[in-house]
């Protein structure tokens, strides 16, 4: 067993064979084009198809909508793997099962899961989740983007931000109040197509990092959506928000871990080839004392993530680990890949080694989702309550 399989958990099998073909799958299909995807803001359309046709697309959908019907915690290997080839490519998945594909599977009428979870989990549709707005992200109860029921229709009007897969998403699950003084009890969740009338697309965000992972805001005006768009109840939306997020925070941990892991790869190799003093840097201690630090962390946020995972499969309470395994895992690759950085030195400056790029795609890891402060909050909240 190497480094990079990590030291926690025995794995099923079935597991370990999962993380073989998403290993093999990232290594000769995804990381070749990690620095395209990077320097141009490549969206990497070419691999959504095969990674609908690998399960990836659906990865924990039952097979009779067309899923992979796996676990939580394959699902978070197949995302970590992703994640240490190109972290675009990794968030392009995590937010299509968790965000989109998840509130459907675990809220949706069996109408909508036969409507939506087919082409979602063949990958011939892409899905976004539409919860923040220009002036609403941690405080995610405070939405403005409002939903008045006139008869059977719900008519939508406000503007959505930071979404991701926002321009090039054929489904969408949002959120909306039905009346903003009510705060998260005014809350309501709808899924629906973006093709319907009265939505627009705003600009591709210029983004720090993962420059392949589209970003826009969506703006309804005047949308025309029914009862058939429901997804649960009227009014408990702000549930079907934190649920999802809950599941979401494991899917960013899992790409934390792998971003942590290709800084640590490439820092390891970069320290094996670059001479300095006569002898090649990985034989200085300073060099050692920081590749050690890299593991353990590396290590600690992968056993924190997939300890979450196993607790959301058997059906047990997995809100505080979700949380635990996104901050810290979220922080170890900010502290990997800066680390990284220093061991590359002049040439972790300059985008010819992918270095740089590690640190800028796992700043947003501490960002989005819910921030480090608010998992702090979340798993601080969740002691105090005991
Ligand atoms: N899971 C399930 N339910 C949750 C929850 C969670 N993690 N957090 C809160 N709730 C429930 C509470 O139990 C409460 O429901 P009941 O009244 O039925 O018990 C309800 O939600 C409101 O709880 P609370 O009053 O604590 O909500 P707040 O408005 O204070 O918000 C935080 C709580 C800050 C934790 C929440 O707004 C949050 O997670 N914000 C971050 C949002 C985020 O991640 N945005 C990124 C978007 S994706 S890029």
């Amino acid at each position: 067993m190497s480094w990079v399989d990590g030291f926690a958990f025995e794995l099923s099998e079935e597991v370990q064979m999962i993380r073989e073909a998403a290993r093999s799958f990232a290594e000769e299909q995804v990381l070749p084009l990690a620095a395209k995807i990077d320097q141009e803001h490549y969206f990497p359309s070419e691999l959504v198809p095969k990674m609908g046709a690998l399960g990836f697309m659906g990865a924990t959908v039952p097979s009779e909508y067309g899923g992979a019907e796996l676990s939580q915690m394959a699902y978070c290997l197949i995302v970590e793997e992703l994640a240490a080839a190109c972290a675009s490519t990794s968030i392009i998945v995590s937010a299509h099962n968790s965000l989109c594909v998840s509130p459907i599977l675990e809220f949706g009428s069996e109408e909508q899961k036969k409507t939506y979870l087919p082409g979602l989990a063949s990958g011939s549709k892409l899905g976004c989740f539409a919860l923040s707005e220009p002036g609403t992200g941690s405080d995610a109860a405070s939405l403005t983007c409002s939903v008045t029921r006139k008869g059977d229709e719900y008519i939508v009007n406000g503007t959505k931000n930071w979404i991701t897969n926002g321009p090039v998403a054929d489904v969408c699950v949002l959120f909306a109040t039905q009346d903003p003084k009510a705060g998260y009890k005014g809350v309501t969740a709808f899924v629906h197509d973006l093709s319907l009338p009265g939505i627009t697309r705003g600009k591709k965000e210029n983004k720090l990092g993962i420059c392949g992972s589209p970003t826009c805001s969506l703006t309804y005006t005047d949308v025309k959506l029914t009862k058939a768009n429901l997804l649960g109840a009227e009014l408990k939306g702000f549930n079907v928000a934190m649920t999802t997020l809950n599941g979401g925070r494991i899917g960013v941990a899992s790409q934390a871990v792998g971003i942590a892991r290709a800084a640590l790869r490439d820092a390891l190799q970069y320290s094996k080839d670059r001479k300095t003093f006569g002898k090649p840097i990985c034989e200085h201690q300073s060099i050692q004392n920081y590749l050690a630090d890299m593991i353990v962390r590396v290590d600690a946020s992968r056993y924190l993530t997939l300890a979450a995972a196993k607790r959301k499969d058997a059906g047990l309470n997995f809100i505080r680990e979700a949380a635990m395994a996104k901050l810290f895992a979220s922080e170890t690759a900010v502290e990997a890949a800066n680390k990284g950085v220093q061991i590359h030195g002049g040439y972790g400056y300059v985008k010819d080694f992918p270095a740089e790029r590690h640190l800028r795609d796992a700043k947003i890891t501490e960002i989005y989702e819910g921030t480090s402060e608010i998992q702090r909050l979340v798993i601080a909240g969740s002691l105090l309550k005991e």
